[in-house]
C-alpha cells in the first residue's frame, strides 16, 4: 500500500488542494491528506512537491504500433498520396518491424503520461509486445477488405485472431474489434463482426470520414479515390454510403476516429447514438485531412495516430497540437475539455475503472511537475499550463507500480 499526494489532486475536473491517495493496485481511498495519515500511519507517503498535480493516467485512444517503423517511408501532406504510399511499402515496413521499435514507442507514451492505449492492430505483429506491455492496452483487432468474394476468408483470419488475442485477456489487456473504414471494409463484413462484438460485449473503433476524398467516393462514387480504386480492387462504385455504414453501428455505441470531413449532423448523430469521436490532430494535419468539428462531439477522445501519420506517439505533443489547431476555441476551456478528452471522457467511453481519480478504480496515474506555481492560484490555468509547460511526467504509475 502506498500514499501519494501533490499541490493539486485532479477529480471530477476539479484540481483538489491538500489531498492524498491510499493504493495498491487499486485505489482505496482519497481524501485530506491528513486525515488519510492518520487512518493510515504505518504506510509511506510521497508527496511530489510544490508544483506538482496528480492527475489519472492518460488514455491515448488509438495509435498504431505495427507502422512504427516508419519515418519517411509514408507519404504525408495530401491523403490519397499516403494511402497509394502504404500500397507502394507496407511489406517493407513491417519486414523492418521489430519489438524495439514498438517498445520505444510505448516508453514514449508512458513518458507522457499514457497509462491506457488503444493499439489498432492490423496485422496482429504486435499482440506480444502489447501483452506484455506496462500499460493497460486495449488491442483493437482490425478488419478490412472490401471485396465481397473474400469476406469469408477474411472474416476467418480476424476471428482467428481475436480468438488468440481473447485467450490472453485480463485485465491490463482487453481485446477489442476494428472496422478499419466505410471505403475498406464490406456490409456483409461488417455485420458479422459487430455481431462477433456484441456477442462477447468488446468495444468497437472505426476510422471514419478522414478525408475529403474518402466523402466524395461514399457520397457520389468520384474523387480520387476513384482511381485508387479502379487500379488496385477493379470497382468504380463505394460499398457503403455514409449513412448506410453509420446505421450498422446503432446497436453498438463504437469510437468513431478522425471525423475530420464529418458535418454538425453526424456530431449530433454520434451524440444521439452514444458514439465518442477519437481526435488525432497532427495525422489529420500531416494528412492533408483539415480540422475535425470536436466543439460539436459530446463524448471527445484524443489519440496520437501511429508512426504511419505522426512524429512521435507523446500525448503531451498531441494535447499541445489540438490547443494550436482549434485556434478560435476559447483557450482555457479547450485545455480543460483536452484534459478531458485523456481521462474523464475515455474513461466512460472505454466503460473501463480508469482515467479518473476514484475508489475502486485502477491506481494508474500520471503526475506533472508544472514549470513554476501559479502563484495567483488561477485554476483555470492548471490544465493550460499542464499541456504547455510539461514535456514529460515526474512518474507514470500504472496499478500502484511506477513504470
Ligand atoms: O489512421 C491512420 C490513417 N488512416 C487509416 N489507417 C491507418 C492509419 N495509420 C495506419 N493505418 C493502417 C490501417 O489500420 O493502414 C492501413 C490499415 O491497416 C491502411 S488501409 C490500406
Ligand atoms: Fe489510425
Amino acid at each position: 500500500m502506498k500514499i501519494i499526494a501533490a499541490k493539486y489532486i485532479y477529480k471530477d475536473s476539479i484540481y483538489y488542494e491538500g489531498m492524498g491517495v491510499v493504493f495498491d493496485k487499486k485505489i482505496i481511498k482519497i481524501g485530506p491528506l491528513d486525515t488519510i495519515q492518520k487512518e493510515y500511519p504505518k504506510v509511506e507517503t510521497t508527496f511530489y512537491g510544490g508544483n506538482s498535480i496528480i492527475y489519472p493516467g492518460f488514455i491515448n485512444a488509438h495509435t498504431h504500433l505495427e507502422f512504427s517503423a516508419n519515418r519517411a517511408k509514408l507519404t504525408f501532406g495530401s491523403f490519397i498520396e499516403w494511402l497509394y504510399s502504404v500500397f507502394a511499402y507496407r511489406e517493407e515496413l513491417i519486414a523492418a518491424l521489430d519489438r524495439g521499435l514498438m517498445q520505444n514507442g510505448l516508453d514514449e507514451m508512458a513518458k507522457s503520461g499514457v497509462t491506457t492505449i488503444g493499439a489498432i492492430s492490423s496485422f496482429g505483429a504486435d499482440m506480444d509486445v502489447c501483452k506484455e506491455a506496462k500499460q493497460r492496452i486495449i488491442y483493437f483487432n482490425e478488419v478490412i477488405g472490401s471485396n465481397p468474394a473474400t469476406v469469408d476468408a477474411l472474416f476467418s483470419d480476424f476471428n482467428h485472431r481475436l480468438n488468440d488475442s481473447l485467450a490472453l485477456a485480463d485485465d491490463r489487456f482487453y481485446p477489442a474489434v476494428a472496422i478499419h473504414a466505410p471505403y475498406s471494409v464490406h456490409p456483409i463484413l461488417i455485420k458479422a463482426v459487430l455481431k462477433l462484438a456484441k456477442s462477447k460485449q468488446l468495444l468497437t473503433t472505426a476510422h471514419f470520414l478522414e478525408s475529403q476524398a474518402e466523402k466524395e467516393w461514399l457520397q457520389s462514387n468520384s474523387g480520387a479515390f476513384k482511381e485508387l480504386f479502379e487500379k488496385y480492387f477493379n470497382t468504380t462504385k463505394a460499398v457503403n454510403t455514409i449513412e448506410g455504414f453509420l446505421a450498422l453501428f446503432e446497436q453498438s455505441p463504437t469510437l468513431f476516429t478522425h471525423a475530420t470531413q464529418a458535418n454538425k449532423e453526424h456530431f449530433e448523430y454520434f451524440n444521439r447514438y452514444n458514439h465518442s469521436v477519437i481526435h488525432c490532430p497532427r495525422s489529420n494535419r500531416l494528412l492533408g485531412c483539415g480540422r475535425a468539428k470536436i466543439e460539436y462531439a459530446n463524448s471527445l477522445l484524443l489519440g496520437t495516430d501511429g508512426y504511419s501519420s505522426n512524429y512521435s506517439l507523446s500525448i503531451l505533443e498531441e494535447l499541445k497540437a489540438a490547443l494550436m489547431l482549434h485556434h478560435k476555441a476559447n483557450l482555457k476551456q479547450l485545455a480543460s475539455k483536452l484534459i478531458e478528452s485523456v481521462t474523464t471522457n475515455a474513461s466512460k467511453a472505454l466503460k473501463l475503472p480508469i482515467g479518473e481519480i476514484k475508489e475502486g478504480y485502477f491506481a494508474d496515474f500520471a503526475i506533472f511537475k508544472l514549470a513554476e506555481d501559479l502563484k495567483n492560484s488561477d485554476k483555470g490555468t492548471l490544465a493550460l499550463h499542464t499541456i504547455l509547460d510539461c514535456q514529460q511526467t515526474e512518474a507514470t504509475i500504472v496499478g500502484g507500480e511506477i513504470i
